[in-house]
């Protein structure tokens, strides 16, 4: 299938018949290739998944019949895992176990959970107040949920298989049809996702995987006029871009941003529990995670101790190539990647920061870099306010609970933060004021197919996953009969 895409069920190379390099992040050399897409190609996918959502073969395909072919994808993927994980960890470079135990086993669990939505999809009757007729008549009103349509979906490379899962899963489950563009760094998962897909018995142009460039592709998706609804995971920059071209189309729109996520360490906390934590908040997938515990404030009688304990652990983290199943930390997607990370260490350098541990940007082939970690430097500096997306922790001390939370808050984004105390008094008084779309009390970075997951401020709008997700792709039709 090497060079292909999925359109209309069918593996189909470019239009043009460009490609483009899958490059391996710890050797840096190219091992595959796929096609480079234009906008011919994305009117070819959007007019096939047009065709199957119109197509009786979907549109009336029964509920439970759509519930039946999301458990077998999710069972085909259980029967392939070790390769997924594999797959996955050449291409974004992770370590293969994380790949395995988190990438693809809550990819199946999320298949599974959402599958059971297909058959619990409802509407309500609804109470409306018009004066019943003098023949004795009246009103029955009701709300209906209906597929929106095509979906066009663009997601990034630091979850590729968990993203492309997070975006077709409620779209099927919901009767919708997708055209879905893979991140140029990781298109690898989720092409043989499709392969599966196909096996699994979805019908051809249901679903569409289209390989390409951002600025042709995902631009081409997000400007689509035939598309029904965007969901986008990326960078701020690159949502507010895809945004502004679906509101063109008035294009129903999620998108789920960057992150700058705060971890508050309280005196009173369980510190052996807050160190182990803080330091996977932020290093666990390489610092690549929205989520990521990216800003470490600690309260100050305990500060010395909480981030010596972190340094020590992410000393010594093992590095090494994501398919060695002893690697603890992969390197980084991409040269580019790698390049801005250590751009944002220098920057933070100059602009007063400490180097407790890492700090160095090597010249390897392959993209590593030490966890690092960064203190005393001002609250306003780019390194404390900008997302780095790498494995950058900056670590600052606070006095008071309100202080806490004010730093806390002082940030663009909005998308998660954690709280490490043992005393709920304190716990339930920080939560409500935490501007953040998650809030995870002695822990980090759990997610659950159930629990709703998205972002306030920079970091977008939309909720994924819980029955929340079901908005994103349904639309609401309200009918009202005189009876
Ligand atoms: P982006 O550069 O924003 O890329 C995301 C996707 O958008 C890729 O598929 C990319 O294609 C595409 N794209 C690029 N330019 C585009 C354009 N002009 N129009 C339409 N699509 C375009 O982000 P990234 O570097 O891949 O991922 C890292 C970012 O994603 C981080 O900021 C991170 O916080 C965020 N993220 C957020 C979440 C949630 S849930 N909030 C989850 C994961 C990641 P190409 O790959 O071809 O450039």
């Amino acid at each position: 299938m090497a060079g292909t895409m999925l359109i209309g069920g069918e593996w189909v190379t470019s239009v043009s018949g460009n490609t483009q390099d899958v490059i391996n992040p710890a050797t840096a050399e190219a091992f595959t290739y796929v096609p480079s897409a234009n906008m011919e190609d994305v009117d070819k996918a959007v007019a096939a998944a047009r065709m199957a959502f119109r197509n009786p073969k979907w549109s009336q395909m029964r509920p439970s019949h759509r519930q039946r072919a999301l458990l077998k994808l999710a069972d085909l993927l259980e029967s392939n895992i070790d390769e997924f994980a594999e797959l996955e960890s050449l291409d974004n470079g992770k370590p293969v176990m994380m790949a395995n135990r988190v990438d693809v086993r809550s990819s199946i669990d999320y298949l599974r959970y959402i599958a059971g939505w297909a058959t619990k999809m409802e509407g309500r009757t609804v109470d409306v107040s018009f004066p019943r007729p003098r023949d004795g008549g009246g009103y029955f009103a009701y709300t209906a949920q209906e597929p929106v349509g095509v979906v066009g979906a663009i997601i990034p490379w630091n979850f590729p298989l968990n993203m492309a899962v997070w975006k077709i899963g409620p779209a099927l489950a919901t009767g919708c049809t997708i055209v879905l563009k893979p991140a140029s760094e990781t298109p690898l998962t989720a092409l043989r996702l499709g392969e599966l897909i196909l096996e699994a018995g979805f019908p051809e142009g249901v679903v569409n995987i289209i390989t390409g460039s951002g600025s042709v592709v995902g631009a081409a998706i997000s400007s689509h006029p035939d598309i029904d609804k965007i969901a986008f995971t990326g960078s701020t920059e690159v949502g507010r871009a895809v945004g502004i071209a679906a509101m063109k189309n008035i294009t129903r729109v999620s998108l789920e941003l960057g992150g700058k996520s705060p971890v508050l360490v309280f005196d009173d906390a369980d510190l052996d529990a807050a160190i182990a934590g803080a330091t996977s908040a932020i290093f666990f997938n390489q610092g690549q995670a929205c989520t990521a515990g990216s800003r470490l404030y600690v309260q100050r009688s305990v500060f010395d101790q909480v981030i010596e304990g972190v340094a020590a652990r992410a000393a010594n983290m093992k590095i090494g190539p994501g398919l060695d199943p002893t690697t603890q930390m992969g390197p980084l997607v991409s040269q580019r990647q790698r390049q801005s990370v250590c751009n944002y260490i220098e920057k933070g350098k100059k602009q007063g920061a400490a180097v407790l541990t890492g700090g160095s940007c090597p010249d390897s082939p392959g993209y590593f870099l030490q966890p690092t970690i960064l203190t005393g430097m001002p609250q306003a500096s780019d390194v404390v306010q900008e997302e780095i997306f790498g494995p950058v922790l900056v670590a600052m001390p606070f006095d008071e609970v309100e202080e806490a939370v004010s730093l806390a808050n002082d940030s663009p984004y909005g998308l998660a933060s954690s709280i490490w105390s043992n005393d709920h008094k304190k716990i339930h008084r920080v939560i409500p004021d935490l501007q953040a779309g998650t809030v995870w009390v002695n822990c980090h970075n759990l997610l659950d197919p159930n629990l709703p997951f998205g972002g306030n401020k920079l970091s977008g709008f939309g909720r994924e996953m819980g029955r929340a997700v079901l908005d994103l792709y349904t639309e609401t039709k309200s009918v009202l009969m005189a009876v």
